[in-house]
């Protein structure tokens, strides 16, 4: 901290809490600009670290940057993901305490960025063997994979994570990385079928068609064109110019030889790439009964050779559902229309399970294989799709804004608690402090019976009989007078303007999301019997025909979700926290562009002033004992050049000497707290000032007297 205290002016201070206005949004934005300018993208409250995203290369990730950071203590040089990385890391290996960071910010704020630097940052300079070398490269190259399958460039960013993710880091007693762990969580399956106007597909699709050989391509039966594929152009732009599909291809496929994949892997889980472009491309027409029919036999006769299923059984599912019919199980004919949805169904299905199959084959490979008693602690890694508003907000959006609501109160409820207890355990007077506690957004999500997924639940229980509109009334009966759900009759009186039926509307701690129910409750189970029975290896291992055997209900997807961020919730209270929260400077993906409306936005929701409040509660800054006197011990004869009492009496001694009065501060039992910053300036301002006339007069005379 010490250069940038001096020079404050300019660059900014590098800790909110240094702040003279601790309170002022306008200081608080001044000072990020200040430093934003100056290419310092990261300022911390405390131990939180703030980013703003740079896009552009700065050469602050050098081996030699990592070096610097390595074992040494959290604020003696400027704010940097390492530090929090080193940090996190030095208390894991000197407690034996399991950690976690996480990541957050909207989409194109950073957040992948950070956690693939904070990765490197352990590769590069944890201790390792040889015998370790191959754990460090899969930790590695886990991330193009999963990138590839599960990254797609939207509007907000080219490369958007569309899952989220978890991942520990397992290091033995010695602090060198021996496995890892992902869970990943609901990737946007809808993606597959459907893109907005200037999005893509998932990157795999298009860096298959550019990079894969003319054996490959002709074996799977695909041309290089991705302007053939139905599912790849609805975006209108399968070419982007940040974005190198061919190179990604040989990243991925290196990645997949260093990962362990077989080649038998390899060829069906292309096999069913392929095999979604080729679903997407079928079409269909109504024959004089009004049934659909497939309108010409190539594609599927591709996926049966590719799935490894019977032709006629694929064409007979794709045209066809079974219904129960006094105890009895008939074909019915679907219509154009629900041919269209089952295709669909199915394309989204079979990529949502491969992914899953992928991430547990690279746990297959990262799993630790030196010994499960060499394993002693974790660093885990969030790294989750952000909060995002679309034009038009489905189901996933609903779950990923979900998502983002939970691990806000995560972090509320732990940094308040944190901060809670240091103040008990430093016996020093805890005064509460006002802030916005969003448990009440998430229980109206999931409270049991009562809650929004509940309800979505219950009316998956009535098929047939529920829909879209009967889900809507559902939730303005039991939910409409909550006070962050816009109910459709407020919502006319305050906008003047009706929202449309199939609409609704939650005011989330980010904003407000205006959700269309439709395809909330229809969620399809078709073909899957089809799959079951799929000669091609992953499908086996995803559709198991005992979910079909399963009388119980199957659970819902969103009721999974919920239950899978519960236990997520649990794994990250039981470990320390450290957190980034990234912010996204322009909505252009501009360097050096400080947009002020979009970036004040951000600050007021990610909960940064109460964040800064909380860390504050009163005392501007705190330090241990000993290295408070330390750094300040030649301002007081009494204390300079050594003192070989207690700490806290040097302190004492110390601050007495430089004139604090006493409400300027409080001693704890192990800590000294400054409420203002002005004492700290003014204390730090006297040292540099000293340290400056001692440069001048170096001989050991003048020391003396000075
Ligand atoms: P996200 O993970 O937060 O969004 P990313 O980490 O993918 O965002 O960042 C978006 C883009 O910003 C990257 O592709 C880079 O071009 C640029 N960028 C981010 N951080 C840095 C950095 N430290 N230095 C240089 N460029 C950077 V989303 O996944 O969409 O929520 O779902
Ligand atoms: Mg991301």
């Amino acid at each position: 901290m010490e250069g940038a205290l001096i020079a404050r002016d300019r660059v900014g201070v590098q800790d909110f809490v240094l702040l003279d206005s601790h309170t002022s949004e306008a200081a608080f934005l001044s000072n990020l600009r200040k430093r934003y300018q100056e290419n310092l993208i990261y300022t911390y409250i405390g131990s939180l670290l703030v980013s703003v995203n740079p896009y552009k290369e700065l050469d602050i990730y050098t081996v030699t940057q990592m070096r610097l950071y390595r074992g040494v203590n959290f604020f003696e040089l400027p704010p940097h993901l390492y530090a929090i990385a080193d940090n996190a890391y030095r208390v894991m290996c000197n407690e034996y305490n399991n950690h976690f960071i996480l990541i957050s910010g909207e989409s194109g704020a950073g957040k992948t960025e950070a956690s693939k630097k904070i990765l490197q940052y352990y590769a590069v300079t944890c201790p390792t063997t040889e015998q370790l070398q191959i754990v460090r490269d899969r930790l590695l190259l886990s991330n193009p994979v999963l990138e590839a399958f599960g990254n797609a460039k939207t509007l907000r960013n080219d490369n958007s994570s569309r899952f989220g993710k978890y991942m520990d880091i397992q290091f033995d007693f010695k602090g060198a990385p021996v496995g890892g762990h992902i869970l990943s969580y609901l990737i946007e399956k809808s993606r597959v079928v459907h893109q907005n106007h200037g999005e893509r597909n998932f990157h795999i699709f298009y860096q298959l068609l550019e990079g894969g050989d003319k054996d490959l391509l002709c074996w799977l039966g695909l041309e290089r064109n991705p302007q053939k594929y139905a599912y790849l152009i609805q975006g209108r732009c399968a070419k982007v110019f940040s974005i190198n599909d061919k190179n990604d291809w040989k990243i991925v496929r290196k990645a997949f030889s260093i990962i362990d994949f077989t080649e038998r892997d390899i060829e069906h889980l292309f096999g069913i790439v392929a095999s979604v472009l080729h679903l997407g491309n079928i079409q269909f027409e109504e024959d004089s009964n009004g049934h659909a029919i497939i309108r010409d036999g190539t594609q599927i006769k591709w996926i049966s050779k590719l799935l490894g299923v019977h032709l006629s059984i694929l064409q007979e599912a794709l045209t066809n559902r079974k219904i129960e019919a006094r105890s009895e199980e008939v074909l019915s004919p679907l219509n154009v229309d629900l041919a269209f949805y089952a295709r669909d169904a199915v394309a989204k299905a079979i990529y949502g399970r491969t992914f899953t199959w992928l991430v547990n084959k690279i746990n297959g490979s990262l799993a630790n294989k030196v010994g499960f008693w060499s394993s002693k602690t974790v660093i885990g890694l969030l790294d989750i799709y952000g909060f995002e508003v679309l034009d038009t907000n489905s189901f996933e959006q609903f779950c990923i804004n979900y998502c983002n609501e939970k691990l806000q109160q995560l972090l509320i409820e732990m940094t308040l608690k944190a901060e809670q207890e240091e103040y008990e355990l430093e016996g020093i007077e805890w005064e509460p402090i006002p802030y916005f506690n969003n448990k009440i957004i998430c229980d109206l999500v999931e409270q049991k019976h009562k809650g929004i997924i509940s309800i979505l639940d219950e009316e998956c229980l009535r098929p047939g009989e529920a829909t879209d509109l009967s889900f809507l009334e559902k939730l303005e009966e039991k939910v409409g007078d909550h006070a962050h759900f816009v109910t459709r009759k407020l919502a006319d009186q305050k906008t003047r303007k009706s929202i449309d039926w199939v609409d609704f509307r939650l005011l989330h701690y980010a904003g407000e999301v205006t959700y269309c129910a439709v395809a909330f409750n229809f969620l399809l189970f078709l073909l899957f019997q089809v799959l079951c029975n799929s000669k091609n290896g992953i499908l086996r291992d995803c559709f198991l025909l005992s979910e079909l055997d399963n009388r119980r209900r199957p659970e819902t997807v969103a009721t999974q979700f919920k239950n899978s961020l519960t236990s997520l919730i649990e794994i990250l209270m039981s470990k320390e926290p450290s957190y980034i929260r990234c912010i996204k400077p322009n909505d252009n993906k501009e360097p050096g562009m400080f947009d002020d409306l979009l970036i004040r936005h951000q600050v007021k929701y990610l909960g940064l002033m109460e964040h800064l409040r909380v860390r504050r509660a009163g005392f501007a800054y705190r330090r241990k004992y000993e290295l408070f006197l330390q750094r300040y011990k030649s301002l007081c004869p009494a204390t300079w050049p050594h003192w070989h009492g207690p700490a806290v009496e040097g302190v004492e001694r110390l601050i007495k000497h430089l004139g604090y009065k006493p409400e300027e501060y409080k001693l704890g039992r192990t800590k000294i707290f400054i409420r203002f910053p002005k004492t700290l300036f003014a204390t730090e301002d006297a040292f540099e000032i000293r340290k400056h006339i001692l440069r001048m007069f170096p001989t050991p005379f003048i020391r003396c007297i000075l």
